[in-house]
């Protein structure tokens, strides 16, 4: 009895320890403890407006994302895990928690992909006709099993977006009415995708749909308003990678439904007496937070050229796309990707802090020796020192070509004369080029050519507006001789020394004539 209650009591010490270094709001707490109360001895969660099954997947879901050490995740685990189900719904659910866990779902993931439809759609059980929610929830199983066959993954994400209907939400079949259950279910599947397939318009319409299913009192559902329906819209359009929306409107409205949930708790702690729809409201409430984020657009160069050695500032804006403030944020720049030896050019940037659907500038100042490209990443809270929805957002990258710097140079293969023997005191023609060796653009200069030597007062003075990287410039002079013999010309880039360049030895270019 004694041992007894010694483990009790060190339970609940342990049970303190966890609750305070997640710092979870009062709503979570309370939310985690009523679904600790309502597991029922075998591990799982009875039936309310849904099945055990569904309770118990929900409940799961919920605890992995809020306390994935408790024994209520793996006792209820373990349940979810020992059962032997059929239907498409309940089997991607079970391989959804599986992978997550760790845990094999070879079986069941076999299982799953011999349901499938010739089409490319999955029905609600073996040879069923294909629907819209088996669909979105075999795809969401076959992502978290890994699942790896491009031609079967479009096929499903094709039988899904041909299936939107024309107000871009989507039914429970092909040509159902829309409604924001379904609509949520295929949004959490196409995010999912992003990044694999064309789905962005999809995606981008599939949430305006959904925005448009909030009612007044800021929850979702077909009148009247319902914790899990505005649970699964707050999960499904939470600001990620691949969410289109933005602007304070989208911020207010996901607010609003966060509000919605917290005011229809229930003073034990759930919502309706009911697991699911207090599972999928503690999953919603932990996206209460911060996201901070940044792309390959946000990062500019006050210079888009560089010269090798010269200041640079390379500025990137750093959004917050959450739902709370974000404060003390590192932002790191880098040379090369951090995680294959890229180099820190810099100190650490602090912002202090960001409101949400609000951004700010933050900058470093540099210099590049050597030319070339250069990969400049930007990482914001590079030391996960921010609880926030979504990490993956967080590091962007951008190319920098650092030039060469200017360098006029005279080639005496250039120089083209009317003629080669002119007679003395009769004008002809030279044709001269200036070129750029360098990658960096020049501001004007003079060029002069000179008789004999290139000293003293030049035969003749032209002038050239300025010369881009690595481009040629020509002119000519009307040169005219006195006195018999050799005459050595000599054409002189930049005399004034106006220009800074990487030598000026290559500037003089010379023409033999002889009177
Ligand atoms: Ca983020
Ligand atoms: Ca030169």
């Amino acid at each position: 009895m004694r041992k007894n209650v010694l483990i009790f009591a060190v339970f609940i010490l342990l049970s303190i320890i966890s609750y305070s270094a997640f710092a979870q709001s009062p709503q979570i707490s309370n939310g985690l403890t009523w679904l600790n109360s309502s597991q029922t001895t075998t591990g799982n969660w009875p039936q309310v407006v849904t099945s055990e099954y569904h309770s118990t997947a929900a409940a799961l879901d919920a605890t992995y994302a809020l306390e994935p050490t408790s024994s209520i995740y793996t006792t209820g685990l373990a349940w979810l895990g020992s059962q032997v189900v059929s239907p498409t719904d309940y089997l991607s659910r079970q391989i959804i928690t599986l992978k997550r866990a760790g845990q094999d779902a070879s079986n069941e993931l076999a299982t799953l992909l011999l349901y499938r439809n010739a089409s490319g759609g999955w029905g609600g059980d073996a040879e069923y006709l294909n629907d819209i929610i088996d669909t979105a929830l075999a795809l969401q199983a076959l992502k978290a099993a890994n699942y790896s066959d491009a031609n079967i993954l479009y096929q499903a994400v094709n039988y899904l977006t041909i299936n939107q209907n024309i107000d871009s939400g989507f039914g429970f079949t092909s040509g159902g009415a829309s409604n924001a259950y379904v609509t949520a279910y295929v949004l959490r599947a196409l995010s999912a995708y992003s990044s694999t397939f064309d789905v962005k318009a999809s995606i981008s319409k599939a949430s305006a749909y959904l925005l448009t299913k909030q009612n007044a009192d800021g929850g979702f559902g077909s009148s009247p308003s319902n914790a899990y329906e505005t649970a699964l819209s707050i999960i499904s359009l939470t600001p990620l990678e691949s969410s289109s929306l933005t602007g304070q409107a989208y911020t207010t409205a996901l607010q609003n439904a966060i509000n919605y949930l917290t005011t229809t708790q229930s003073a034990n702690g759930s919502w309706n007496d009911d697991p699911y729809s207090t599972a999928l409201a503690l999953q919603a409430l932990a996206n209460v937070k911060p996201n901070l984020a940044v792309t390959t657009t946000d990062i500019t160069f006050s210079k888009l050229m560089p010269q090798t050695g010269e200041s640079i500032t390379i500025t990137a804006v750093i959004k917050n796309t959450g739902l709370e403030p974000a404060s003390t944020i590192i932002v790191r720049f880098y040379q090369g990707d951090p995680l294959a030896g890229g180099v820190q050019i810099g100190s650490d940037k602090i912002i202090p802090s960001l409101t949400p659907n609000s951004s700010t500038p933050i900058s470093v100042t540099t210099t590049f020796t050597g030319t070339g490209t250069r990969n400049i990443f930007v990482v914001a809270d590079p030391d996960n020192l921010i609880s926030e929805i979504t990490k993956v957002d967080n590091k962007a990258a951008a190319q920098l070509w650092v030039a060469t710097g200017a360098d006029l140079a005279v080639f005496s293969s250039d120089l083209k004369p009317s003629t080669y023997t002119p007679a003395s005191n009769t004008a002809f023609t030279l044709q001269y080029a200036v070129r750029n060796l360098g990658e960096s653009a020049t501001n004007g200069f003079d060029v002069a050519v000179y008789d004999g030597s290139p000293t003293g007062t030049p035969l003749q003075t032209g002038h050239i507006s300025g010369i881009g990287g690595t481009e040629t410039r020509t002119g000519t002079f009307g040169v005219t001789l006195t006195g018999d013999g050799p005459h050595t010309l000599y054409i002189v880039a930049d005399p004034g020394n106006a220009i800074t360049e990487t030598t000026k030895a290559n500037n003089i270019g010379t023409k033999r004539s002889l009177i």
